[in-house]
């Protein structure tokens, strides 16, 4: 039988004719720095495999028994689930023997991750959120998986916790899975940012959103708006300017997940602002919710490669130094009009 490559390409999502893989464009890109040893490609190909892998795993999470909690408690005392755990397990077990990591970081635990003494060692530094949103797990709602990547800082030996607290801006990479309706997955080099969407019947990623910008027209802020009365006054009245109460501009449409990668994915492709500010509902904990390290950084890094911008609301995310790894942070990300403007109400009003 005849194949009509033409509808199979368009199918797929080719955007030139091309027939454009993960793997492909990864290498493609690869290309264009004649000094690079392949080394990140690989973690980006193992990255791209653990996504397949925890893709799967995630939608069919209502099947297996493999729902609901675990019964343990992460250290930031929240309710660990049980594909937390496999998520967790299935990077560090894809990324412990290659010899290109120094060392490793996850959301799920305290410390850093060292690489086992049996295997070699490289020279960059992972890490990750393995399943951020997990409290929408059981009730079948997009959540995702983010990463970071930089070079280490010390030489030699074992990596330490100084290498995996690096400043935003020295990112060598980042991105995230999104699994929702299709897993997609999104990453920049530094390159511009770009989204391949998982063909679950091949197991491939295929680039589908190439050089990805958000649009310059807004229409959504997110937010969790329930918590408003424990909000700053500026933090109040900014959220007052995105709805147009003051008739200087149009109101935005409020949309929030509770799921900071399909909140910012959407974002990303729409236009508007995420904001998790410093709030005063756990008075042991009042700046704001998000770590800088696994979650501002990162998304911060994808933001501005997208042509937008993230602040704390008085610092630019991408210049904090991180001072440990848990460490949270409020943030501001998307259009960079709408974040500047987060700036200036906080500037005058708090
Ligand atoms: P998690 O990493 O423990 O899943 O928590 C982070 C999540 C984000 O995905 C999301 O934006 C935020 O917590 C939602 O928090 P809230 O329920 O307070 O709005
Ligand atoms: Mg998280």
């Amino acid at each position: 039988m005849a194949i009509n490559v033409d509808s199979a390409v368009s199918e797929i999502g080719s955007y030139t004719g091309k027939i454009v893989t993960i793997e492909r464009f990864i290498l493609d890109q690869q290309r264009s720095y004649p000094d690079a040893t392949g080394t990140l490609t690989n973690i980006l190909y193992d990255i791209a495999l653990a996504a397949k892998i925890i893709a799967s795993k995630t939608t069919r999470a209502g099947l297996a028994d493999i729902l609901g909690s675990a019964g343990k408690e992460n250290v930031q005392g929240e309710v660990v689930q049980k594909l937390d755990e496999y998520a967790d397990q299935i990077i560090f077990k894809l990324n412990d023997h290659t010899g290109r990591l120094a060392v490793m970081a996850s959301e799920e635990h305290e410390g850093i991750i060292p690489i086992p003494a049996h295997f070699p060692l490289g020279s960059y530094v992972l890490l990750y959120d393995p399943l951020d949103g997990s409290s929408n797990i059981d009730v079948n709602v997009s959540i995702g998986t983010i990463f970071a990547i930089y070079k280490r800082k010390t030489e030699g030996g074992r990596g330490t916790l100084e290498d995996c607290l690096q400043k935003g801006r020295d990112l060598i990479a980042a991105g995230y899975v999104i699994y929702g309706s299709s897993t997609m997955l999104v990453y920049s080099t530094g390159q511009g940012v770009h989204g391949f969407t998982l063909d679950p019947t091949i197991g491939e990623f295929f680039l589908s959103h190439p050089n990805i910008r958000i649009p310059a027209t807004p229409k959504f802020y997110s937010v969790n708006q329930g918590y408003e009365q424990f909000w700053s006054e500026g933090v109040k009245r900014y959220t007052e300017w995105l709805q147009g109460k003051d008739k200087t501009a149009k109101p935005l449409s409020l949309r929030y997940i509770g799921s900071l990668v399909a909140d910012f994915h959407r974002n990303l492709l729409s236009g508007g602002v995420y904001y998790y500010p410093a709030d005063s509902k756990d008075p042991t904990q009042t700046t704001g919710k998000l770590r800088l390290v696994y979650e501002c950084a990162p998304m911060a890094f994808l933001a501005e490669q997208a042509g937008g911008a993230a602040t704390t609301g008085t610092e630019r995310i991408l210049d904090m130094q991180p001072t440990a790894l848990h460490q949270r942070v409020p943030i501001f990300v998307g259009n960079i009009p709408l974040v500047t403007k987060a700036k200036e109400f906080i500037r005058e009003f708090d």
